[in-house]
């Protein structure tokens, strides 16, 4: 460590999460040296720029870069801390793949010397920061590791310190988020989450709650996996209500006045990377105590299925009606697309429907591949209530919020989002019949 007593870091992976989190550390003025595989990111971000979109992000890059406090680049060099911020995608089966993390490990340990903190900040399943602890340990036989309970050497110091310490940021209140939520770190042992915390209050303004690793990568599970399991029952009492005829929107309204009643809000299924892939962490790692958690992760799938049939007995109803597809945005205000349920309706429904179909996306500057040769058409919201008999409500993005009644009041509206609680009640009912009855 320098004189200045602030920490050298390395943030291996310069993602959605590893880009602000090294942006972050580098404002609190630590030196920091950003580590990915893609040469077009490490140059774009030694430019002062950004690849990808979030909240003010642009400016503080520039403005660490410029300081001098934040580089990146392919080759690893040694540092004080290391914060690993790789993908851990699923494969076919939903099992976790833990390789980027392993790879991450490889890449880290040549570097490494005593009294260096290795922190995994990847949604990972239970287990694998004592598999990078593992790696490490065969890789530098060397260095004396932390084995908690585990092993003989418990009672040795270690040389370095290992932790788990997942983010829990939301996309498009990234920067904020990452400075003022409370934080899980979970070390190997207690000396290494100390180790981790003194790193983390730095930069966290949030409370750094301590634990072991184990609990936190399986915190950071739970939190996702319940958000699933509760959407799952929105977008069930969804289902429920337009086999009954009912305004699901009413009747969660009205629940909801009940003290200790929250239901969330149903849509056409759950996107993004995280709540609709965490909870199969849980499932692989305990697959027969875990029936509620993969139906919920059922249902949330069927979601997007029921919205495309209802859809599709829509515009089979009145096969000369020119139909909106409000969104592509796997959620509001944001310009993700990835795992995005708006997108795979949408897409379904251009394939079966062709020009029929006006997307408006207004976080898009085109449409995805998959609407290649299909006829749909990308238009702007105006063109669409000038010119659309059906609009279809796939995100709720405030520019479709605001859109006043008297645009859209003779329209025949299905609405996934429940953003119109205005629109007149005759043609939501008579959106319903024509679904019932395909
Ligand atoms: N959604 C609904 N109904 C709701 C809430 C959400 O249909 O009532 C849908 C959204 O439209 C979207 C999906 O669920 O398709 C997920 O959106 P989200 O805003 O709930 O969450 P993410 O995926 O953007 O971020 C989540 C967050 N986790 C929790 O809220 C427990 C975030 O804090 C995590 O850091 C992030 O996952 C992550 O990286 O794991």
């Amino acid at each position: 460590m320098k004189s200045d007593n602030k920490p050298d870091v390395c943030v291996v992976g310069l993602g959605y999460i590893g880009l602000p989190t090294a942006a972050v550390i580098a404002r609190a003025g630590c030196k920091v040296l950003g580590l990915d595989v893609s040469q077009a990111v490490v140059d774009t971000i030694n430019r002062g720029e950004i690849h990808i979109e979030e909240v003010d992000l642009d400016g503080l890059v520039q403005g660490v870069v410029s300081r001098g406090l934040l580089s990146a680049s392919t080759a690893i060099a040694p540092a004080d801390v290391f914060v690993i911020a790789v993908p851990t995608p699923f494969d076919k089966n939903h099992a976790p793949d833990i390789s980027y993390v392993l790879a991450a490990g490889r890449s880290v340990a040549p570097v490494l010397k005593a009294g260096d903190v290795v922190i995994l900040e990847s949604t990972s399943p239970v287990g694998t920061t004592e598999q990078l602890r593992d790696l490490i340990a065969e890789l530098r036989p060397d260095l004396k590791i932390p084995y908690g309970d585990k092993g003989g050497l418990a009672r040795d110091t270690p040389d370095i310190s290992i932790a788990y310490c997942p983010e829990r940021v939301l996309p498009g209140r990234i920067l904020e988020e990452l400075t003022n939520n409370d934080r899980s770190i979970g070390g190997i042992t207690p000396r290494c989450a100390r180790k981790a915390l003194a790193f983390y209050k730095r930069f966290v303004r949030g409370e750094c709650v301590t634990t072991d690793a184990r609990s936190a990568e399986m915190t950071k599970l739970v939190e996702n996996a319940y958000r699933d399991v509760n959407i799952a029952f929105a977008n069930e009492l969804s289902m429920v209500a337009d086999r009954m005829g009912l305004d699901v929107w009413e009747v969660i309204r009205l629940a909801n006045r009940h003290p200790r009643v929250n239901i969330l809000t149903p849509g056409p299924g759950v996107g993004g990377h995280c709540i609709a892939v965490d909870p199969w962490f849980i499932v692989h790692g305990a697959p027969d105590e875990t029936p509620l958690i993969r139906t919920a992760r059922g249902v949330n799938d069927h979601k997007m299925h029921h919205v495309i049939a209802k859809a599709e007995a829509l515009l089979e109803a009145d096969p000369h009606a020119k139909v909106a597809c409000l969104g592509l945005a796997f959620k509001a205000n944001i310009d993700d697309f990835r795992e995005s349920p708006a997108r795979f309706v949408t897409s379904r429904l251009a394939r079966k429907f062709g020009s029929r179909i006006h997307v408006v996306e207004p976080y898009a500057a085109q449409l995805p591949i998959e609407f290649t040769d299909t006829g749909a058409v990308q238009i702007d919201i105006d063109d669409a209530l000038e010119t659309c008999e059906i609009l279809i409500v796939l995100v709720d993005h405030d520019v479709f919020r605001v859109v006043p009644l008297a645009e859209r009041a003779d329209k025949l509206v299905y609405d996934t989002r429940g953003i119109w609680p205005d629109q007149p009640r005759v043609v939501r009912e008579e959106a319903a019949k024509l679904a019932l009855a395909g």
